[in-house]
């Protein structure tokens, strides 16, 4: 009996695990509306853009831009400071560009057209450790783990329960021929 309990345990841990496993990478389109361009009026417009956002490893970027008119280099940080473009090689050429944060620490990004780097149209974000546990209110996300809920999600409350209640069922059952 004791290990019975010992297993239905187990199976509930490892039920409450998958729960808990979930990662929600945000996908933040950079710009919002206003998108991956020239910023007209001031010129803080990225950097006020990252203001109140956590940006974590996993994390993507959606640089929407015309293609040919604009493009994405990941730079140095003396290169962002100085718009510095000679001898840069886009990293994205083609809009809309998707860059996944894959490290922790700060990332720079420029546009390598004539001037517009210097205009303003430049990203600094700092990216901390993850993985997020938790979506982003009004963003867009990539799951791991358990499948996102769909959107009743009474039903899924329904089958979750009944997934547990069956596991249980499963080891009762089962238990005692693990120990004749
Ligand atoms: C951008 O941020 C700076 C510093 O926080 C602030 O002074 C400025 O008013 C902001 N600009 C806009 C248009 O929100
Ligand atoms: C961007 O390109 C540089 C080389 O030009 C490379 O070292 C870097 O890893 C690239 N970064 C991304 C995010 O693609
Ligand atoms: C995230 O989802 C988009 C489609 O919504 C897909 O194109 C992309 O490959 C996914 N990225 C990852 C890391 O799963
Ligand atoms: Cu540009």
């Amino acid at each position: 009996m004791a290990m019975k309990i010992v297993s239905m345990t187990a199976t509930l841990v490892v039920l409450a695990s998958n729960v808990l496993q979930i990662t929600y990478a945000a996908t933040y389109t950079v710009g919002d509306t206003i998108g991956w361009v020239i910023p007209t009026g001031y010129t803080e417009l990225y950097h006020n853009w990252t203001d109140n956002k956590n940006f974590l490893v996993g994390d993507i970027l959606v640089f929407k831009f015309t293609t040919g008119e604009h493009d994405v280099a990941k730079v140095t940080e003396a290169a962002y400071n100085a718009c510095r473009r000679a001898n840069t090689i886009p990293n994205r050429s083609t809009g809309p560009a998707r860059i996944t944060l894959n490290s922790i620490g700060d990332h720079h990004f420029i546009c390598t057209f004539a001037d517009h780097c210097a205009e303003g149209q430049k990203l600094s974000v700092e990216v901390r450790n993850g993985p997020r546990t938790a979506p982003v209110p009004g963003t867009s996300h990539n799951t791991t783990g358990t499948p996102p809920p769909p959107p009743n999600s009474a039903s899924s409350l329904v089958a979750t329960i009944s997934l547990v209640f069956m596991s249980i069922g499963i080891q009762i059952a089962g238990g005692g021929r693990h120990f004749a």
